[in-house]
């Protein structure tokens, strides 16, 4: 939380006895009334709800498809293979990784995807990364999922990672069968060098033009998600996406925790460092599960989640088939969501009419609005339309409340301004507030005198 617009003095809560002030000249009506009827410095807020003054359409988003655990399952037993006949792994710099690449590839060409094969250098040795585009969708709203290919040169990697490269390969094949016509455009990535730092998505963001990257409305990465004694933890690296992942695990009764110990060791690294919001989802590596997470998950606690994590029993033995299928349907939900939002209409706004009393210089009041039905921030030119009237404006001090309770300044005090009614609309940067929420007028009358009321204010997004 935090208050937005350089702090203005706000003088302190006067006691309401007359005074020689910039009122002097005004009519005594007031006064009087004022006098008569004391002051109650009390916090009020209206208490009719507001009402929204034109609900956007609501579009249906079509249902994610179940995702086929063996077709997954099929996936990893060809890279499994390939790693079998290279020396046993998939690794950067040898044979298994661009058989690796190959494989995936021809699956995509096959179901219509673009392709492209992007090739670095690192250690001596080329690496390549995969890139695959959905045809269509609006390409200046990209939606990405990325997975790293390659494994460590001690072991096949079939749980790191050939479960999340699987899984999203699962999910761009099924929106091969499914024709979707996503509003957003689709993109998928395979990452080569990640066991050495991330070295191919770095490439990759690196090589983005910074227009190409501010397309870009969200990076989901998937590093492990089948393991053996899994757990379910999500990314929290950006709200939206972290709710939107949360909100499948909810959908389908299991419990999720967040995701903490892979901050900055995997792909979606590049991507948070370039501004794009990132999420994700992972079953857990070598850390051991306690009783606790047990108990909501299953599996064994004093355990690893995966036992094999960088090992060559890293093989197509060491998954869970469950948690593999769990997070497959997972990724397609995401994928299916963010690819089909449709941005509301402009000028979707929401309203509150409901009358609320200013305390002659007493305390702040609030009416509230709650959002609802929007998906991430809010914009960088959300408009606060206000209409309060009170003689003698100078008296007020206007502020925007976000839901987290930020404060935006919208009308500082001005004694010498005597006019009436603030009636005026602001225009306010509240990119880094999420949308859904309840948001606030807050009103505050710091000079004795002269009284109004706020008559409704209005947002538009
Ligand atoms: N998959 C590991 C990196 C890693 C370790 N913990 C996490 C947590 C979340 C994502 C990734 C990771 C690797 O490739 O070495
Ligand atoms: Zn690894
Ligand atoms: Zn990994
Ligand atoms: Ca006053």
């Amino acid at each position: 939380m935090d208050a937005h617009c350089a702090q203005v003095p706000v003088l302190p809560h006067q006691n309401p006895e007359p005074r020689l002030s910039h009122h002097a000249l005004r009519s005594s009506r007031l006064r009087r009334s004022a006098l008569a009827t004391g002051v109650a410095v009390t916090l009020a807020t209206a208490l009719l709800a507001p009402v929204a003054a034109e609900a956007a359409p609501r579009l249906t988003t079509p249902a994610a498809p179940d995702i086929p655990v063996a077709n997954v399952k099929a996936h990893l037993a060809q890279l499994q293979s390939i790693a079998t006949a290279n020396g046993g792994n998939r690794a950067h710099g040898r044979a298994g990784y661009k058989a690796s690449i190959d494989y995936v590839k021809g699956k995509l060409d096959a179901a219509g995807f673009t392709t492209t094969l992007q090739s670095f250098s690192y250690n001596g040795s080329t690496g390549w990364n995969l890139i695959a585009d959905w045809p269509g969708g609006d390409t200046t709203h990209v939606v990405m999922a990325g997975s790293h290919l390659d494994s460590v040169t001690g072991g096949p990697g079939i749980n790191d990672n050939g479960s999340g490269s699987a899984g999203i390969l699962e999910v761009a094949l099924a929106v091969s069968r499914a024709g979707l016509q996503p509003t957003k455009h689709l993109r998928f990535g395979w990452w080569g060098a990640e066991e050495y730092g991330m070295v191919g998505s770095k490439n990759y963001v690196n090589s983005l033009p910074s227009s190409e990257r501010s397309k870009i409305d969200a990076y989901l990465n998937f590093d492990m998600i089948g393991s053996p004694n899994p757990g379910y933890f999500v990314y929290d690296d950006d709200a939206k996406l972290d709710s939107l992942l949360k909100d499948y695990f909810t959908g389908v009764g299991i419990a999720t925790e967040p995701e903490t110990e892979g901050d900055g060791r995997s792909d979606h690294a590049p991507f948070k460092n370039a501004g794009i919001p990132v999420g994700g989802l992972f079953s857990g590596a070598d850390y051991i599960k306690t009783s606790a997470q047990a108990s909501k998950w299953g599996g064994t606690s004093g355990k690893a989640f995966d036992a094999c994590y960088h090992s060559s029993c890293d093989t197509s033995a060491n998954l869970d088939d469950t948690a593999l299928d769990r997070n497959s349907d997972a990724i397609a939900y995401a994928i299916w969501t963010l690819g089909t939002e449709t941005a509301p209409p402009p000028g979707t706004s929401f309203e509150n009419t409901a009358d609320v009393s200013i305390p002659d210089a007493g305390a702040a009041v609030e009416s509230p609005i709650a959002v609802t039905g929007r998906t991430g921030n809010a914009p960088s030119t959300l408009k606060v339309g206000v209409d309060i009237k009170h003689t003698w404006r100078g008296d007020l001090v206007v502020d925007l409340v976000a839901p987290d309770g930020s404060t935006y300044r919208l009308k500082n005090s001005s004694g010498n301004d005597s006019a009436d009614n603030v009636i005026a609309t602001y225009t306010v940067n509240a990119s880094s507030e999420v949308a859904n929420g309840t948001w606030k007028l807050r009103v505050q009358d710091v000079a004795a005198q002269d009284t109004g009321h706020i008559d409704s204010w209005k947002l538009t997004f």
